[in-house]
Order: structure tokens, then C-alpha cells, then sequence
């Protein structure tokens, strides 16, 4: 796809955007320029055409017959003289581009290039126009000189010493297409009323004017219709112009390339990543408030803990623990799932409030920039997002798993609990024998266990005591740790678990249509870059 296709392609995608994303005048504007260019590149670029344009009197027709070596248009003293366009066309063809320019049949001229000889070859593939002028009372005039002005290939303005600096022609005309510039020359016709110095000066003066106009690139020239002065230099810039037989292609890519500048203006410059919506963790912020994310992560954390206290503390301790309330139990009763699930706060109306208000900061945060027509598509995501958003949120953490499995650790610890524990009364029993049978029965000890120092006899029966003392100890010790690390984890995971189910219903309720509606809008932007 060459430039002017592409920019076709961008324009035409700004034009049909939902909404009427364009003003009025720019996209009317924008699909004139689209008819114009599609017109033009249909008819090839064989020929090229270029216009004489200018006040009347100027010298246009003047100028036309110097250049074509013909009399064909009418000169006059009388003003105006040209009421309708004339073409000559150099070498065949050229019909289809003169009705498209609807120049009248009857004012259309071949010059058969075989009667001059060599000299007018150059020029095989030029249709000249002499227009009528854009300035007198004559309002049909000028109307056929606008129309054909925006649609030939190459303007050429023909301007006398007397109105170069008219006004109407600068600021009506040389300053607004500007866009065009490239395809625009203009000739100071008439120098043979000037002197030298004279002709500096306002040769100067005329350039100074046309970079006022923003026409800096514009061609400027001289010539004399009457002595000829210039004509062979026009004649020879005619067939640069059509030997690169790209003038007709130049016109029209400037010409879309101004509008595109103009759709551009309006869209405003495009966000660089369209993925990239900021404050979105405001928004998931006040979205886990609003759930109440901790204080769910808190009643797994509180239920794990009060769980594996009852299983891996030290057995009588835990036996109380078991007497105490349940913080969830004791308010439900009933499945522990359900419990928890019990956990979670539906949303009240102001949490709801709040989550949208939320999403309407990061909505119209994130189109701030764009034009109004496209924060209407984004007020309608809001509007969309507000209706769903807390419905999604709740059912999104309601599927959240909240397990209450128990880790196999606690069956261990358990049992070490209890094996201690029972070790300790059995120590107990025995130490409080020994103590017993040493204190009033010392002849049954002694007849029973002879030979047994008695520190030793102590030391055996307290054994038991001990370990189980220490062992319950360090089991305790251990499980307190495990307890506190495992309940942390829990925490942490639901926290997580909530946070994605949080993240997707924001995603899909806020982000990706933000996200959609912004790369829309930077796809569109770069298309017409
Ligand atoms: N001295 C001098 N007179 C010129 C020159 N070119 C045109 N004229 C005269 O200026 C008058 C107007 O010339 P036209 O060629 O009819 O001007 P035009 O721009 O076609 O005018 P409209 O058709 O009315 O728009 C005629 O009397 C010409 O003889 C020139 O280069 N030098
Ligand atoms: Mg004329």
C-alpha cells in the first residue's frame, strides 16, 4: 500500500466510527477529499493536468495561448472575457478526465504533436485549463474556477503586478490550501510592464506574501504573455511535472494528508499504551474494601488458628478451647463451609456506591483526553460497568474455594500431644508410688526391688514425668509455630484467591472496555499518521 492508500484507509476508518466521532465540517470535508482522490486515481496517471487560475485580467487566457502556441482561448480588453474553463490536451486521450472535470466538449483541444514536430513531444500527456476568473461579479465564474481549482493536478495563479497582493486571493485562496502547496506555482504574469528594479521588488515582495500564506513551497515565476519572457521556463517546469507523471498523486496525498492533520487534531493524541490504565489499583483497592477482603482472610485466618489449636494443642488445654464459643459457630451453628461462606459480607448499597464511584474515577480519568464523541462511548461503559460490576464481584468471590481441610500435620502433633501427655500421668503414678512405698512402705520396696539405691529408684519412676513434661513442651512449642505459619498461609491464599476473582470482574467491567475504546482510538489516530 503506497502513503495516499494508507491515508485513504485511515480517513475512511475515522469516517465510519460509531457516534459521529468527527464534526460536521470534517468529516464532510474529509469525504469530499475521499471522493476527489478515488476520482482521480481512477483516471490514471497518463495525463497530467494543470490550471490556470487567477483575478481577471490577470492574464490567464494571455498566458494559456503563449504557452500552448495556439489561439484558442479569447483575450479581451473587456472584463471578464473567460466564462468557461478551456482545455488543451497535448498527444490523445484525456476525454475521461475532461468529463470528470465536466470542462465542456466543445472547449476541448487537442494539440496533435505530429504537426509541430518535436516540439511539443515534451509536453504529450499535459491538459492545460484556462479557467475563468475567481474575482469578478460574474458569481458562475467562479464558482467552475473553485470547483476545478481543488480537482486539477497543479494550479498554476496568475498574477498581474497590479493585484498580486490582492486580499481575496491570499486569504481566500493561497493561505487555505496551503495543504497543497507542492502542487501550486505561481506566475507574476505581465512583467513587460515592469522595469528590473520593479520586478525585484515585487517578485520579493510576492514571496514574502506567499510564506505569510504558509506557501513556502509553493513555485514562484515570471513571464509576459506579450514578450514571451518566462514561457520557455514554465513550458519546461510543465514537462518536469509530467514526464514524473506524479503530480496527480502529489496533490492527493497532500491533500489527505491535511485532512488526516485535521482528524487528527480533533481525535487529540492517543494514550502511548492503551493497555496501561491508571489508578486501576485505586479501583481494586476499593473494590477488596468494599468486599471486605481482610476481614475475610482475618475470619480464615482466626478459624484456622481456633481449628488446629483444638487438634495440636496440649490436651487439656485444647479440651477447654473446644468448650468455648465458636466466633463463627456460635452465631450460626451448622456446616463450617457455610460458615465461613457466611463470612462474606454481601455488598450493601453504599459499598456498591462506592466501587462505581471507583470505576467512574478510573473511566473518566483514562478518556479524559479523548473527544466528547468518545466519551460518550465511554459514559456507556460506565453506564454498563455500574449496572454489573458488584453483582460480578459478589459472585466472583463467592466462588472463591475456602478450604478448611486439615493438613496432616495436625493428626502428628496430635498424637505426640497425647502420647506426652499420657506419658506425664503415667510418670506422675509412678513417681508418686515410689514416693509412697519409700515414704511408709520402705521393707515391701526393698523386698521388691533389692539392691536398688533409692536416688536411682526415684530417678526411673520420674523419668516418664519428665520426658512427658519436655516432650509436651517441645511439641507445643513446635505447634505453635506450625499453627501460627499455617493460619498465615491460609490468610494469604484467600487474600489471593479473592484479589483475582476482585482483578477479573474489574477487568471485565472496567478495564478491558477502557482499554478497547483507547486502543480504538490510538489504531485510529496512527492510521492517519
Ligand atoms: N502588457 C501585458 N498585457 C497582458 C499580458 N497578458 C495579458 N495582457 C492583457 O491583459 C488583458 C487581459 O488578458 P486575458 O488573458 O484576457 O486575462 P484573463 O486573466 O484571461 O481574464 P479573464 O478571462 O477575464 O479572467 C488583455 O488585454 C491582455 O492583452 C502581459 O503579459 N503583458
Ligand atoms: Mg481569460
Amino acid at each position: 500500500m503506497n502513503r495516499s492508500d494508507e491515508l485513504s484507509k485511515g480517513i475512511r476508518t475515522a469516517l465510519d466510527l460509531e457516534g459521529g466521532a468527527l464534526s460536521a465540517s470534517t468529516a464532510q470535508a474529509a469525504a469530499e477529499v475521499l471522493r476527489r482522490a478515488d476520482g482521480r486515481r481512477g483516471l490514471g496517471s497518463e495525463h497530467t493536468v494543470v490550471a490556470f487560475a487567477g483575478s481577471t485580467g490577470s492574464g490567464k487566457s494571455s498566458l494559456f495561448n503563449a504557452v500552448s502556441g495556439l489561439e484558442i482561448a479569447e483575450v479581451a480588453v473587456r472584463r471578464p472575457t473567460t466564462s468557461e474553463p478551456i482545455a488543451c490536451v497535448w498527444g490523445e486521450g484525456g476525454d475521461d478526465l475532461l468529463d470528470w472535470l465536466e470542462v465542456p466538449e466543445s472547449r476541448r483541444t487537442w494539440r496533435e504533436s505530429a504537426l509541430d514536430g518535436d516540439d511539443e513531444e515534451p509536453l504529450r500527456g499535459l491538459i492545460l485549463i484556462d479557467l475563468p476568473d475567481h474575482d469578478s461579479t460574474a458569481y458562475a465564474h467562479r464558482e467552475v474556477s473553485d470547483r476545478l481549482i481543488e480537482m486539477v493536478d497543479v494550479v498554476f495563479w496568475v498574477v498581474d503586478p497590479q493585484k498580486y497582493a490582492d486580499f481575496t486571493l491570499h486569504n481566500r485562496y493561497l493561505a487555505k490550501m496551503s495543504a497543497a502547496a507542492e502542487s501550486t506555482v505561481v506566475v507574476l504574469n505581465q512583467v513587460d510592464r515592469l522595469d528590473a528594479e520593479q520586478k525585484k521588488t515585487t517578485m520579493g515582495h510576492l514571496r514574502s506574501l506567499l510564506e505569510a500564506d504558509g506557501m513556502e513551497k509553493a513555485g514562484v515565476a515570471a513571464a509576459s504573455a506579450v514578450t514571451r519572457e518566462g514561457v520557455p521556463e514554465i513550458r519546461r517546469e510543465l514537462v518536469k511535472m509530467i514526464k514524473s507523471r506524479e503530480a496527480g498523486q502529489l496533490r492527493i496525498e497532500q491533500e489527505l494528508a491535511d485532512i488526516a492533520g485535521r482528524i487528527r487534531a480533533e481525535l487529540g493524541r492517543p494514550v502511548d499504551d492503551p493497555e496501561k490504565i491508571p489508578q486501576s489499583d485505586m479501583l481494586i483497592g476499593a473494590m477488596n474494601e468494599a468486599i471486605g477482603t481482610s476481614a475475610i482472610a482475618q475470619t480464615v485466618h482466626d478459624d484456622y488458628i481456633r481449628r488446629a489449636y483444638a487438634k495440636t494443642a496440649y490436651p487439656p488445654l485444647a479440651k477447654a478451647s473446644r468448650g468455648k464459643a465458636d466466633p463463627l459457630g456460635a452465631r450460626h451453628g451448622g456446616d463450617r463451609e457455610v460458615l465461613l461462606r457466611a463470612a462474606q459480607p454481601e455488598l450493601t448499597q453504599p459499598q456498591t456506591a462506592r466501587i462505581n464511584l471507583a470505576a467512574h474515577e478510573v473511566i473518566s480519568g483514562a478518556t479524559r483526553r479523548l473527544p466528547t464523541a468518545w466519551k460518550r462511548a465511554a459514559a456507556a461503559a460506565e453506564d454498563q460497568s455500574a449496572a454489573r460490576i458488584s453483582a460480578d464481584l459478589e459472585s466472583a468471590v463467592s466462588e472463591v474455594e475456602i478450604a478448611h481441610r486439615q493438613p496432616g500435620w495436625w493428626g502428628v502433633a496430635g498424637f505426640f500431644q497425647w502420647l506426652f501427655f499420657i506419658l506425664t500421668i503415667f510418670g506422675v503414678i509412678t513417681t508418686a508410688a515410689v514416693a509412697v512405698l519409700a515414704f511408709f512402705f520402705p521393707e515391701i520396696l526393698s523386698s521388691t526391688v533389692p539392691n536398688m539405691d533409692l536416688k536411682v529408684l526415684g530417678l526411673v519412676a520420674a523419668a516418664p514425668l519428665v520426658i512427658g513434661i519436655v516432650g509436651s513442651l517441645i511439641t507445643s512449642i513446635l505447634s505453635a509455630g506450625a499453627r501460627r505459619k499455617g493460619a498465615d498461609e491460609a490468610r494469604a491464599q484467600v487474600e489471593s484467591d479473592i484479589d483475582r476473582a476482585v482483578q477479573s470482574a474489574a477487568k471485565d467491567n472496567v478495564f478491558e472496555p477502557v482499554t478497547r475504546l483507547l486502543r480504538k482510538h490510538k489504531e485510529t489516530y496512527d492510521g492517519l499518521s
